[in-house]
Order: structure tokens, then C-alpha cells, then sequence
């Protein structure tokens, strides 16, 4: 009698061993195929020391149209502090063009993996948007997702942020002249987010909010550098403002190992002719955000 039930518990713990064994082996099959599927499960890059940049410069052909004189009645601290306040929309000094994001929207890297499959952290340092000479500075801008925007008032007057973005929430902040900074950030990527002041109508700013930290923009002499990009091969999109939602070129550049690709952008009405012009705003690296607004 006490030997049957030995052998019946014998026999128990090593079928129920068996089961435990068997659950923990189903677990790691499962897991194994849905790492590489982006979202919350994506890996995150590592820099392996081998990455290159993305440079180049863009232009705007033909005659820019020449910024306007802004009117600041309607406030005339800003016409005070800056007397000669101009619009900002086409910023050309010798033929190349101020004031336009370049940016990784999709691609390959060497290892045959895609570049919305990884996943970035976040620089810890905050981008400053400053409202000076009642402008926004800089006027164009790129951030990551949850990347920290420090928001400073350097004039002697209030202004009033207001980011009118799709795929993030409202935001509008008041801001008195001598008031501390403002800290805001967003949590999905979007190209791009525009940015208003509801005291100065004249007044914007585009940030783009991206996933990954591979954009910039490009400065007075047009030139723009995206540094730290893995090998491989790349769609890159140069969006400049203007019309309802900004306009798009787009051009496929191969970054070898260690080394660089260049990648030259045309606007102005020459350009846009031969050009690929797109009028949509498209959130960056994000597809399923498009089905869902
Ligand atoms: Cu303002």
C-alpha cells in the first residue's frame, strides 16, 4: 500500500515536471518571431561605432519671393524691440534656402533590418523654442517623441504658444514677458506640428517630432548634416513650408559604413516643376497613426 503511493507521487512529480518544462519551451517559441515587429516591442539601436552621415545643402531656384514687412499694431512692443520684424516663410541668401527639415523617413539598414523596427531613445537635453524679436527661434525645428521642449519668452511682452498638432493632444499656453520657461513634449511622432501665438498673429514654428534622432535643419547657407546614421540605404524627405501643408522632396541616398552620402534639395518655382512635390503632412514612420485619425 505505502509503495503504490510512492510510486503514484513518483510518477505525479515527473509528469507535472514534464508539463513545466514543456510550458517554459512554448513560452520562448512565442516570444521569438514578435521582437522584431516594432512598437513597444521593438529593440533599441545601439550605435555599433561604423555609422556615417547624410549632408547636403538645399537651394531655391529662381527669384524668392522677398519677405514682407510685418505690422505691428497690434502690438507695439515687438515693433519697438524689432523695428524692421519681416515674414519668414522663404529665408534665401545666395540662392540656398534657410528653414527646411531633412529627414529619414523610411529604409534599410545593411543587417536587412528597417529603420521603423528599432527603436530610440530620446535625448535628454531639451530643445529651446524661444520667442524673441517676436519670432519663434528656431523657426523650424526637430525633436524626438518624448524629447523635452523648454519654452523661453525673451520679450518685453506676453505671448501665447499655441501647438495646433493631428496626432497629439492641443496645447496653448500663455506666456507673460519675465515668466519662467514652459516645459512641453509629445508622445506620438508627427511631420509636423505647427506652432502659433494667439497674441501675434504673424508669428509660427513647425517642430517636427520624429521617432528617431536622424533630421535636421537646414541653416542660413542652406546646409544641413545628419550625423550618427547606421549604414544602409535610406528615402529622405527636405519639407519647406508654403501652400496648405508645406512641400516635400524626396530623394533615396546608401550610407556606406564610416562614411557619407550627400543629398542636395531644390525648391522655388524652377524646382518645383521637375520636382516631386507632395501636400500632404504625413506622420513620420507611422502608419498605423494615419488609419486612426
Ligand atoms: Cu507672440
Amino acid at each position: 500500500m505505502f509503495m503504490k503511493q510512492t510510486k503514484v507521487l513518483l510518477i505525479l512529480t515527473i509528469v507535472l515536471s514534464l508539463l513545466a518544462l514543456a510550458s517554459a519551451c512554448g513560452k520562448k517559441t512565442e516570444e521569438g518571431p514578435n521582437t522584431n515587429s516594432g512598437g513597444a516591442t521593438s529593440k533599441e539601436f545601439k550605435a555599433t561605432g561604423n555609422e556615417g552621415t547624410i549632408s547636403g545643402a538645399v537651394a531655391f531656384t529662381g527669384t524668392p519671393p522677398a519677405p514682407k514687412k510685418i505690422a505691428t499694431d497690434a502690438d507695439p512692443a515687438c515693433g519697438q524691440k524689432n523695428p524692421n520684424l519681416a515674414t519668414e516663410d522663404n529665408v534665401v541668401t545666395n540662392g540656398k534656402l534657410a528653414n527646411v527639415l531633412v529627414y529619414i523617413k523610411e529604409g534599410t539598414l545593411a543587417d536587412g533590418t528597417k529603420i521603423g523596427d528599432w527603436s530610440f531613445k530620446a535625448p535628454t537635453e531639451a530643445l529651446t523654442l524661444d520667442q524673441n524679436d517676436c519670432h519663434y527661434k528656431p523657426h523650424v525645428s526637430a525633436v524626438m517623441v518624448n524629447q523635452k521642449l523648454n519654452i523661453t519668452n525673451s520679450d518685453p511682452t506676453q505671448h501665447n504658444i499655441h501647438f495646433t498638432p493631428k496626432n497629439n493632444p492641443d496645447w496653448n499656453q500663455s506666456q507673460p514677458n519675465g515668466a519662467a520657461p514652459l516645459s512641453h513634449s509629445f508622445a506620438r511622432s508627427e511631420i509636423l506640428v505647427p506652432v502659433k501665438c494667439n497674441q501675434h498673429p504673424w508669428m509660427k514654428a513647425y517642430v517636427a517630432v520624429l521617432k528617431h534622432p536622424f533630421a535636421a535643419v537646414t541653416a542660413e547657407d542652406g546646409s544641413f548634416s545628419i550625423k550618427g546614421v547606421p549604414p544602409g540605404t535610406y528615402t529622405v524627405v527636405a519639407w519647406h513650408e508654403g501652400g496648405a501643408a508645406g512641400t516635400e522632396k524626396t530623394m533615396q541616398v546608401t550610407v556606406p559604413a564610416s562614411g557619407s552620402a550627400t543629398a542636395d534639395f531644390a525648391f522655388g518655382e524652377a524646382a518645383t516643376a521637375s520636382g516631386n512635390p507632395s501636400l500632404q503632412m504625413m506622420p513620420a514612420l507611422d502608419v498605423p497613426m494615419m488609419v486612426r485619425h
